[in-house]
């Protein structure tokens, strides 16, 4: 065969012929080629290059094994390097492989630029005690009153010990965490402010109607700013306002300036019976450029990052009777099915990996990354980076900041109107306290480190969360905030809850203008 035949040959088999392997073959008889074509059939190499035809050379059995859905390339280059190089030195010589050069995806274009700017992953989590408890709480109000101090009313707020003494009644304003929220028997409700100067209970009067709606946002173990009017004997402060900490409304969108994309994804419970794996491995398949429309498989192409949100796997003795409900029971099995699952994406894409209350990893939060050895064949992965839980990333100048979310079920259940059909709801509720798990003792057991790792410093340009199992997306004050949904199908025990699950989807976020599309996999 003539390079033309053999170039034609091999696309035919949608394998593109690296120049240098062409040489190669077109010195070999047709025989031989056949033989290596028949041996690539099974496989999918997307380039067929001098190394490759050489490993083939070497030992026969090595490239035969069908079921291996990635590419079997030495000395551990990756295709997207193999890629790169062919691109190198295409041009002038030999302009009619340029031209037929499968198309790379835009994604391959561009080197991954993930940076994890902060997780409690690397920290040593000692037992809680009386003093580290003080610790965490001093922490909370001082990073969250200074917060609040950016607020113009409160640039000049006061302590509570100066409030219980000044000469003024008017015109008061105070920072303080919740202590505790009470109803009056008149209908009226008493907060107890504390600072690190004192306590001071606050009355919201039932009929001050400005204010019922932060108050019935309000929750236990958050940092607030009250402006009021002291009682006669100065021992309450009566409310006139309510100021959250809020996020400042952000001038114009952070926009990446390269066209890439982010996949947010979170609770997949590969391991439940109520996994759904057509659909999982539909939204791989998408990825990998298999399917979709074209204007879909344009999206797939520019999908750089994948961010898999915690709950990656269904876990064991998670609840009472989860045996029943289990198709893979062993923890490590599930593990290594995940990390099959994700050794079918392409090889540019970057993932991040963070634990959920599912996972094997201390429950207490912030959570450090999935074990080692429970995971060991994620960990190996060289495209995939563990994190704890929350994690605060950049990826090409986009910030993220990506947190399970356990304390939306204590954010539903304690706030009036909120849902799980609605979970951004939820999320804008703590995204205006500026902390992930404000509430100590509720659903979400949170380990009082000397820092409070769950107080959200810095206001990124995404916020993730998952653990709902319900999709959403909404836009506030110029920041993104994206719930990811699952891939388990509604459980026995959020039947009874009444909890409807919305599997299958998952939101891709533009890089470049923050446009998400929720891409649905339901088969
Ligand atoms: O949680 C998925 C959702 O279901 C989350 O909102 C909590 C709720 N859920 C699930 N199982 C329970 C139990 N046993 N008690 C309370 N709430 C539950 P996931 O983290 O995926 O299980
Ligand atoms: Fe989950
Ligand atoms: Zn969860």
């Amino acid at each position: 065969m003539d390079e033309m035949e053999i170039i034609n040959a091999f696309l035919k088999c949608n394998i593109n012929v690296h120049p240098l392997a062409l040489g190669e073959l077109a010195r070999r008889d047709d025989e031989s080629i056949k033989k290596i074509l028949s041996a690539m059939g099974g496989e999918r190499v997307d380039v067929l290059t001098v190394e490759y035809l050489r490993s083939m050379d070497a030992g026969a059995g090595e490239g035969d094994d069908a079921s291996a859905e990635q590419p079997s390339i030495p000395d551990g280059a990756s295709l997207g390097e193999q890629m790169s190089m062919s691109n190198d030195v295409s041009a002038p010589e030999t302009p009619v492989v340029v031209g037929r050069r499968r198309k790379r995806a835009l994604g391959e274009e561009y080197d991954a630029e993930l940076e994890i700017k902060k997780d409690a992953n690397a920290k040593s989590f000692p037992a809680g005690s009386i003093e580290r408890f003080v610790d965490y709480f001093n922490d909370r109000y001082e990073r969250l009153s200074k917060i609040l101090r950016q607020r113009d009313p409160l640039k000049d707020a006061a302590t509570i010990e100066w409030a219980k003494t000044t000469s003024h009644r008017e015109s008061i304003r105070i920072i303080g965490l919740v202590n505790d929220i009470r109803t009056t028997r008149k209908g009226h409700t008493l907060i107890e402010l504390e600072d690190p100067t004192g306590a001071m209970p606050v009355l919201v009067l039932s009929d001050a109607a400005e204010l019922q709606g932060p108050l019935r946002e309000l929750v236990r173990d958050e940092v607030i700013g009250v402006e009021g009017k002291l009682s006669k004997d100065k021992g309450i402060l009566i409310a006139k306002e309510i100021f959250f900490p809020d996020v400042p409304l952000k001038k114009g969108l952070t926009k990446s300036d390269v066209p890439l994309a982010l996949a947010l994804a979170s609770d997949i419970h590969v391991g439940s019976v109520k996994f759904l794996e057509d659909e999982f491995l539909k939204f791989i398949k998408w990825l990998r450029g298999e399917i979709g429309t074209q204007q879909q498989r344009e999206l797939a192409e520019r999908v750089k990052y994948l961010v898999i949100g915690g709950d990656l796997v269904d876990g064991v003795g998670i609840y009472p009777e989860q045996e029943g409900e289990l198709a893979i029971r062993d923890i490590y099995q599930q593990y290594a099915k995940m990390a099959e699952y994700l050794a079918l994406l392409p090889e540019h894409i970057e993932i991040l990996i963070m634990p959920g209350n599912h996972d094997a990893a201390r429950q207490a939060e912030p959570q450090p990354a999935i074990m080692e050895e429970f995971a060991q064949a994620l960990y190996e992965d060289p495209r995939v980076r563990m994190s704890g839980n929350p994690c605060h990333a950049c990826m090409n100048g986009i910030e993220l900041l990506t947190y399970h979310g356990r304390s939306l079920d204590d954010v539903i259940s304690t706030i009036p109107d909120m849902s799980y059909s609605k979970p951004v709801k939820a999320m804008l509720a703590l995204v205006k306290k500026r902390h992930l798990a404000p509430i100590y003792g509720g659903k979400v057991p949170l380990a009082p480190e000397a820092m409070d790792y769950m107080l959200v410093e810095e206001v990124p340009d995404i916020f993730h969360f998952g653990h709902v199992h319900t999709v959403g997306v909404s836009s506030y004050r110029g920041v993104l905030l994206v719930n990811s949904g699952t891939f388990q199908e509604q459980t026995s025990f959020q039947r009874k809850l009444n909890m409807i699950p919305t599997p299958a989807r998952v939101p891709i976020v533009d890089l470049q203008n923050q446009r998400t599309t929720i891409m649905k996999f339901m088969v």
